[in-house]
């Protein structure tokens, strides 16, 4: 019915989950208030002042555990019906373990969640937004299976606390980013850099966490709470660089599937377990290394049941799109690492407009193909709900580009519903305000609203992509020609 006419005419399907997304330590803020724990993030920034180009941390960030109910008044005036928010799992746990439960912690997500329901939005919750407990940290974080037990021990806190209310969790986001840039690499804390091996143990116990999450929510919550679990899966589109070159397809296909498929596979696939190419070419290059035995952990039967299935929706979370060729060596590659176990170099198109943040461009006819590339991988009964997109830049209000990234990607995102039959069920806009933006600081915007960091109470003003999104939401429809950027002219 929504479907006649191209993506200006299309309408969202109705039941279609408009919302926006924050983390936890990325607008909190309150990083010691009322007995919260440290994270990892915390210590990490504490200890590394120099790691952000502004020297930042999140000591303070949007200040929304003081402000949230601005934060939900803005959430209630863009119109959208869904929230997704983290948990800081040491502001819960302040050990990290459940022999200790904050109070404070407790009162402020139930406040927080109180808020919402009375302005009529539906929270969803992250359990794991990247900022674990020190005290677990310490201990090798996801590089240690107890991590499994401790993870699902927090899950049941969280589901017991609020479960009577919160019916959509995600156990984690993005494992890739998190195991990726802070086991294998220094880009993100806990800039563990054990390359090739710490980050496959870490994507191997996150996944058993989620399981283990998933089961106990199955066997304990479920019956009564009658809820959702997922997770929240990142991807790149892989382009071709050439897309008559057999090899470059090859190798953009082999990038998803040690990407994408090393998570999804175990848990979306009829089979189970970590992709076949996956297998295969960590065992063999391992080998070929001089290990005894393969970097990439292998799953018991038992474990790859317990994953199988173990996901009553797929979060995608979709930012930009890079060009795939094959390649043995890249200066940057860091040896063994899962970038030269996967063998694909990346770049970007000169031509694609750059915004903000080094690693983004914009190719919106990406965003549709990797709904597809999901669809055709995972099947069409699994709802894709899109849990994260958005634009960086360096800008303030008048984020003109902001508002047409957010039109073209949803026209894209409308044509793999109407015109490829793809099962998305929602879109979460990230993220409501500008925030703590991991590496980049306070360098990197992406918020829907602006904040004035340097201003003690952090004003927040809506950007012209906030005015466009209510729009959107309110209409159900893409209007292209809402928002205009003036001409230079009327700059002046
Ligand atoms: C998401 O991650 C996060 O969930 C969110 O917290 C974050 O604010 C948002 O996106 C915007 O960044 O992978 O080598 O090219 C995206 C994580 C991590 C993707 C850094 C790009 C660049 C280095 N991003 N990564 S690389």
């Amino acid at each position: 019915r929504g479907a006649v006419g191209g993506p200006s005419n299309y309408s969202f399907p109705d039941g279609f989950m408009f919302g926006v997304a924050t983390a936890a330590y990325q607008i909190e803020g309150a990083w010691n208030e009322d007995g919260k724990g440290e994270s990892m993030w915390d210590t990490f920034l504490h200890k590394h002042p120099d790691y952000t180009p502004d020297r930042s941390n999140a000591d303070v960030a949007a200040d929304s555990y003081h402000k949230y109910m601005d934060d939900v008044a803005m959430i209630k005036d863009l119109g959208v019906e869904y929230y997704r928010l983290s948990i800081s799992w040491p502001r819960l746990l302040p050990n990290g373990t459940d022999n200790n439960i904050s109070k404070a912690g407790v009162r402020y997500y139930r406040k927080l969640i109180k808020e919402l329901q009375s302005a009529n939005i539906t929270p969803v919750v992250t359990l794991f937004h990247w900022d674990l407990p020190t005290p677990l940290m310490d201990l090798g974080g996801w590089a240690n299976p107890i991590m499994v037990n401790y993870f699902r021990d927090y899950a049941r806190v969280a589901f017991n606390l609020f479960g009577d209310v919160v019916k959509i969790w995600t156990t984690m986001n993005e494992p890739h980013q998190h195991c990726y840039n802070g086991y294998g690499s220094d880009y993100f804390a806990p800039a563990i850099k054990s390359h090739g091996v710490g980050e496959y143990l870490c994507i191997h116990y996150i996944l058993l966490a989620h399981a283990a999450a998933y089961h106990l929510y199955d066997q304990e919550f479920r019956p009564n709470q009658k809820g959702k679990v997922g997770i929240t899966l990142d991807a790149f589109w892989a382009k071709p660089k050439n897309n008559s070159k057999p090899e470059d397809i090859e190798a953009a296909e082999r990038y998803l599937q040690m990407h994408v498929g090393l998570f999804a596979h175990p848990i979306y696939s009829k089979e189970g377990d970590y992709p076949d190419i996956a297998r295969k070419r960590v065992d063999s290059i391992s080998l070929h290394e001089g290990y005894t035995r393969s970097r990439l952990p292998t799953f018991s039967p038992e474990e790859v049941n317990a994953l199988r299935g173990s996901s009553d929706f797929f979060g995608l979370n979709h930012y930009t799109t890079f060009l795939m060729s094959p390649s043995s060596w890249e200066k940057t590659w860091l040896i063994p690492s899962l970038d030269s176990d996967t063998g694909v170099k990346l770049e970007q198109d000169a031509k694609w407009i750059k915004p903000g943040a080094e690693w983004f461009s914009i190719y919106p006819q990406g965003f549709r193909k990797l709904i597809n590339w999901v669809t055709n991988q995972y099947g069409k009964e699994i709802p894709i709900i899109i849990t994260e997109n958005g634009m960086s830049d360096f800008g303030g209000i008048n984020d003109y580009l902001r508002v047409s990234y957010y039109n073209e990607y949803m026209a894209q995102m409308l044509m793999a519903i109407y015109e490829d039959g793809c099962n998305v069920q929602g879109y979460f806009a990230w993220t409501l305000m500008d925030d703590f933006e991991w590496k980049d600081g306070y360098v990197s915007k992406f918020g829907l609203y602006y904040v004035d960091f340097d201003s003690p109470e952090k004003t927040r003003t809506p950007k012209q992509s906030a005015i466009n999104y209510r729009e959107i939401v309110r209409t159900r429809r893409i209007n292209f020609d809402f928002i205009k950027k003036p001409s230079p002219a009327q700059f002046n």
